[in-house]
This record gives C-alpha cells, structure tokens and sequence, in this order.
C-alpha cells in the first residue's frame, strides 16, 4: 500500500470533514446536501474493501456536437447527407491524448501500477480496482455505506472528494464518488414508466386504447368510411402515398429495412396474417419482421397474448412499406421487459448499448455506461444469462419508437447522456422518431399527481422523454372527424375519455424543462407565442420552474415536430378486428414514409436523410399544416393547433408527393 505522504503537505493544509486537503489540491465533487435526505450515512468503509474506480475524462467537442449535427443535416449546408463513420464520431468527441495522459500520470505518480488501469475502447474512462485506503488517498475522501431510507439500497460514497488543481479540467466525474442515485426506478415503473407503457404509446398489457369488435370491418378501397376506421387506403389517400414503392427489378434495397423498437409487448403472426387478408392481400401470409433481439428478448408470442402496441406496429408500417423488409429491435429478457417488480426504467439504453458499443462505457454528465439504478443489469439470473449486448447491430436507417415517459421521473442527466447519443446517430444518418405520448400537456394520470401533472398544486405542464431532446422527431396524433373526409384537412386529436378509449387522448406536446430551444426551431416557436399566444403564465428556464404560477418553460425545446393520423386506427389484435389508437400509430406513418423517401435518395446514390428536424422546420411548406384542435390537460384546454408550428400537431402531417420532391432535390 503506498499513501501519498500528507505529512508533507502539513503546513497548507486544510481539513473537511476530517480529511485533510493539501492546498495543492480541489474540491472537484461535493453532493448536494438535499440529495441525502433519503439517505443515512452508516459505517465508514474497511480500508481493505475494493472500489471499482472509474475515471470519466473530459470529452472534447461536445459542446460542438450540435453544429456538427447541424452540418450535415441543414438543407442550406454544403455538407448535407455527409454523414460520419462511427470511427469519426468516437474520434471527434474522444478525450484529447493530452487528457489521458495527464491523468494517468497523476494515478502513477500515486503509486497505481500502469498495469492496472485500463482505458477503454472509446477512450472515455479510464478503469481501474483500487482499495479504499487509496482511493481516500489518491482523493481526499471518505468513503462511507449509504443506506437508502425507503428502499434498504446501500450504496458506497464519499460526499466530496478532491483532485490536484492541474488535473480538474481533464475529469467529467470520478465514481465511485458522490453519486447516490436513489433507485428512483420503482417510481419510474409504477408511476410513469409504466402507465404510459400500458397503453399503445408503450404497450405492456392489454391494450387501452382499443375498442375491440365495435367499428365495423370496412372494404378495402372504400374511402368513404374513413371517419369511422382508418385502413391503409385511408392513410395512403390522407398522405398521397402510392400502394407500392417503385423499386428498380421490384426488388428493395437491402440496406433500407426499417427498424421498430418494441419492449414487453410481443406481435403474433396470426394478426399480422389476419390484417393482410382483410386489407392487403398483395401482402403474403407469413410476411414478418427480421428479427434483431437485444439482450434475451424473443418474438413474436401466441395470438392470445399479441400485444396492441407491436401489433400495429406492423399492421401500419407493413402497408406503407411492403415490400420493404421491417426490422424488430424487440429489447430485453421477459424479466425485465413484463415483471412488473422489475426495477429498471427500459428506459432504451440497452437498446442503444446493442447499436453503439461505445455507448455500453461513455461518460458524459456523471453517469458511464448504463445505470445500475435505472437500466437493467445483464447477466441477469431470472432471464438472459449472457452479457450485455454492446455494438451487435448496425442500426437501421430510420428508427420508429412508440415508447417514452416524462421527463420529470428520470434524473436529468441521464437523459442528456442519452440525447448526446441520439445526436451521434443522427450524425452517422439515422433518423429516430418517437411518439409525442398519449396525455396532451400533461404525464399520464397518477404520474406525479393524481392528474399527472407537476408541481404543489399539479398545474405545471409535464413534458414528456425522451421527447424533448432536440435531435429525436417527435410525431403528434391527428384524426379524420366524423363527417369529414380524407380529402380535407384532419384536426388534432382530442378524445375525452370514454370517447371512445376508456382514457382521454390527444397528443402529448409542450416545452422541455431540460433543453433550451434549438436553432433550428427557434423562428418556428417564437412565431407561434407572437401570432398564437397561449392564455396561460409561464416561466422562463427551469430555475424558475412554476414561478408566477407558470405553467410551461417559454424558453424549452417544444415539441412534437410533426404529426400523422392516430386515432380509430383498423387492427386485428389477438384474433379479433379492433380499433386502436395513440400516438403510436402515428410515429410507424411517418416513419415509414421516410423510410420510403431514403430509398428514393439511395437508388440515386444519395445518403440517408439522417435526422430531418432542421430541413422539416426550414421547409414546413411540405407538410399539411394541421391548424385546428388541441392537446388537454391539467385542468386547461391545452395549446390549440394553429397556421405554422404549434405544440400540439408540430409542422403538420406528411405530404408525400412533396417531401419526395423536396428530399430528392437535397444534396
Ligand atoms: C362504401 O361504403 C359505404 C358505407 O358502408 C357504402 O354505402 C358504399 O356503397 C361503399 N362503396 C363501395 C364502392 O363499395
Ligand atoms: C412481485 O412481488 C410481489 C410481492 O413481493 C410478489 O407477490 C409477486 O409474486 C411478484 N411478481 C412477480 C411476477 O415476480
Ligand atoms: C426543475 O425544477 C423543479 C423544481 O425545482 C425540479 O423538481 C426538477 O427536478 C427540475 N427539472 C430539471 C429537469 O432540472
Ligand atoms: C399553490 O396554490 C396556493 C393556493 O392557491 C398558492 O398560494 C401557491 O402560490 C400555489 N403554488 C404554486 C407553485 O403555484
Ligand atoms: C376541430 O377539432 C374539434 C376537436 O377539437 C372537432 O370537434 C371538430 O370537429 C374539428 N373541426 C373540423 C372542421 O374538423
Ligand atoms: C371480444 C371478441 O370478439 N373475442 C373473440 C376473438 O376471437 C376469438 C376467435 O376468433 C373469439 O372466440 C372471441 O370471441
């Protein structure tokens, strides 16, 4: 054992907490003492104990990983559609050499044998096992068992710990250290995670927004029953989509299948069958999604338990694509994916372990890696015995996802961690859209509040994650209105409940408490609170969070961006015709359409689209603007649809012809 000799230090000395601190040395890391009200402090650790020490390095560029998103994805830049490799990406935002070496320096100077520490493959962390006795040395820091109040967790943490003053600006964060994340996981499941699951948004039990047998089985081709079930034809007349893509040889690309991520809801064969039957026979029995199961999952599952979510799912994307081939991202084992005492958010980051090896090991805003606390942890004994799955799939070109929660029951910086790595995907030319969430302005009910919304007296507005990260497409929820048809402008989506799902749904839009609004939306937002204003006090960034009574964050990324039909959506789910809706359906519409719009630009050799946020705000004149309805909730009416963007149908839905024009004609 070798201590850093503080005798040395005696004479400038200072001591916290009974440690004492050379001056050559900085507090890097001191936990906010609210934090620890649900933790108590027991016995100090044995010096013998081992830590499993990690050091976050600092990476370069992040700060710069917007513009280079930008970049490639701004119509107006010469480099649109450059996509980087993964090796451009792992190089750009890697820590300088300078960082590594610094730091390593500082550990063997210590006395930590080079041989011991490892740096990781993408250079983020460097690794290594130390006893508590040096790590209280090499940190000035005690290391003391936290128990957590409620939940009996016990966690080891020091409550501040030091660096030398040269080595501070190389370190993101050193754990363990002061992070005591309480396993917040369990409120996650029940109260948001969940509930939004449960329905078509998310998917885990019967599905909520089905009317199983009530609509009438209408005739393919028959439009005009459009404002009762909405069939392919529907959606293909709403958005002026052709039945089948021109391929070259009728035969698809192979480096074009679309992804669906899906989680604890499971299609059957027989309803994908049963649908194609009835409404697309040009479609073959049997058709079925290329499997790419992460971590132990498994698909599809017996027609008695077909999930709604997975099942639409295929039944809309399946028409608009054919013969495109789907791919099936089907995330986590069955103890984790449906036991409902699981612990862990299936808050996506195993599903992005499997697409990006490096993000299994990244540190960025405290956190490296997954979180023990909130993700699930693999090999699992209940399940997947295996390891984590890190980088085994190439991910698809464009990604739909009808899962997602609110962002007020996930710590922060997770998610920012996890929208740093949606802005590294969308730089390698992947699209991610995910659905806008089923509540309106507000979290499903019982998330925070009995009404799902926040703060002391539940009128604070929750907007939803991983929605408001600005580098995902968010899609909002329209509907053909009785008496209306396809051929006229659809309104949003506004059912009370019971009208006729057993919950209300419209479409979840707002402004994030977490991220400032993105240039490339900026004009869009300003134009709306300037033209549109919404009657209701506000508050400006999340440090006045509720002040004056506000209800939203006047300065957040709002959202969603776009929006396609949603609502009395024609399915077979579990051997029945049933009515679903949500903005579940919504997300494989629009996706789907843009996976049919990359193939275009492929067979003329031109890159994926990547992600389309900043072209879609810089030409909204592609889309239908959607300028009637709005998304309730917490008491209020919500935002009101409106000419231009507005947080409830975003730019408004696709118009195919349009957008194909307009993308081809991109770079
Ligand atoms: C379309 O459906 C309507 C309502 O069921 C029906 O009256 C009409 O005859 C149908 N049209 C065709 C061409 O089948
Ligand atoms: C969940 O936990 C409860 C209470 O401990 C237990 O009774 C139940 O069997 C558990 N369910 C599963 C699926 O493990
Ligand atoms: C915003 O502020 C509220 C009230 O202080 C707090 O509970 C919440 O965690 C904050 N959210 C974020 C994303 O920082
Ligand atoms: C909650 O309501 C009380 C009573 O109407 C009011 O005094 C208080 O300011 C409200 N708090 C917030 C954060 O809106
Ligand atoms: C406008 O939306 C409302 C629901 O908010 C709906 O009742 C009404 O029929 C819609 N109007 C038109 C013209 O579609
Ligand atoms: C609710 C409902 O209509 N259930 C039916 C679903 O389909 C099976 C078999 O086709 C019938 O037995 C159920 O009655």
């Amino acid at each position: 054992m070798r201590f850093i000799s503080l005798g040395l230090f005696l004479a400038s000395v200072t001591t916290i907490q009974g440690v004492a601190v050379p001056h050559t040395h900085v507090l890097h890391e001191k936990r906010d003492a609210a934090v620890l009200k649900r933790w108590v402090r027991r016995e100090k650790l044995d010096s013998s104990a081992i830590l499993p020490m990690r050091i976050g390095l600092t990476q370069k560029n992040l700060d710069l990983g917007h513009e280079f998103l930008m970049d490639v994805s701004h119509p107006d830049s010469s480099n649109y559609g450059k996509h980087w490799t993964s090796e451009q990406v792992i190089e750009a935002f890697s820590p300088e050499q300078k960082t590594v070496d610094t730091v390593t320096q500082w550990l063997v100077d210590f006395g930590i044998d080079p041989e011991r520490i490892t740096h990781s493959d993408n250079k983020g962390w460097l690794a290594f096992d130390a006893t508590t006795e040096e790590a209280e040395g090499l940190l000035h820091a005690e290391y003391h068992l936290y128990e957590h109040t409620t939940m009996g967790h016990v966690a080891a943490a020091c409550d501040s710990y030091h660096v030398p003053k040269h080595i501070q600006e190389h370190v993101d964060y050193i754990t363990p250290g002061i992070k005591l994340l309480a396993p917040e996981k369990r409120g996650i499941k029940k109260r948001g995670f969940a509930m939004t699951q449960s329905k078509d948004r998310h998917g885990v039990g019967a599905p909520l927004r089905s009317n199983p047998g009530k609509f009438p089985v209408t005739t393919p081709g028959n439009l005009s029953t459009c404002d009762q079930s909405i069939t392919p034809d529907c959606i293909r007349a709403l958005y002026q989509v052709p039945l089948v893509p021109e391929y070259p040889g009728g035969i698809p690309r192979s480096d074009n299948s679309m992804g669906i991520y899906e989680e604890g809801d499971y299609y059957a064969q027989e309803d994908l069958d049963l649908f194609f039957a009835n409404y697309t026979p040009h479609i073959p029995q049997g058709t079925h999604p290329t499997p790419a199961f992460i971590d132990g999952a498994t698909a599809p599952t017996d027609v008695a338990h077909a999930g709604g979510e997975s099942d639409l799912d295929f039944e809309l994307a399946y028409p608009l694509l054919y013969p495109q081939t789907i791919t099936l991202y089907q995330t986590d084992d069955l103890f984790y994916a449906t036991n409902p005492n699981s612990t862990s958010t299936g808050g996506f980051n195993t599903f992005l372990d499997a697409l990006d090896g490096s993000y299994c090991t990244y540190s960025a805003f405290g956190e490296t890696g997954d979180d023990p606390n909130l993700d699930p942890v693999y090999p699992d004994p209940h399940g997947y015995t295996g390891k984590l799955q890190c980088g085994v799939y190439k991910p698809t070109n464009v990604i739909s996802i009808s899962y997602g929660g609110q962002e007020a029951d996930v710590p922060a910086y997770y998610q920012k961690r996890q929208c740093n790595e949606f802005m590294k995907l969308g730089l390698q030319g992947h699209s991610i859209f995910y659905a806008s969430g089923d509540d309106g302005v507000s979290g499903p009910n019982g998330d925070d509040n009995d009404n799902g919304c926040l703060g002391p007296n539940a009128t604070i507005f929750s907007p939803a994650w991983p929605n408001s990260c600005p580098y995902v497409t968010n899609v909002g929820a329209t509907k053909v209105y009785p008496g209306h048809t396809v051929f006229e402008p659809e309104s949003a989506v506004v059912d009370p409940a019971g009208q006729p799902y057993s919950s209300a749904f419209s479409s979840g839009g707002g402004f994030s408490n977490i991220y400032h609004v993105p240039d490339y939306q900026r004009d869009a937002v300003e134009s709306f609170f300037k033209n549109h204003n919404p009657p209701y006090p506000h508050y400006r960034g999340n440090s006045s969070f509720g002040k004056n009574g506000g209800v939203f964050n006047r300065a957040g990324r709002g959202y969603p961006d776009v929006a396609a039909n949603g609502d009395n959506i024609a399915t077979y789910n579990a051997g029945n015709f049933s009515s679903s809706g949500g903005t579940s359906a919504s997300t494989p519409i629009f996706a789907s359409i843009i996976n049919r719009i990359n193939e275009a630009r492929l067979n003329v050799n031109k890159n994926p689209i990547g992600f389309i946020n900043p072209a879609l705000y810089a030409h909204p004149e592609i889309l239908n603007d959607i300028t009637n309805g709005t998304n309730p909730g917490c008491g209020t009416v919500g935002f009101s649809a409106a000419p231009g963007w507005d947080p409830v149908t975003g730019l408004g839905t696709p118009n195919y012809p349009k957008m194909l024009a307009f993308f081809l004609s991109l770079p």
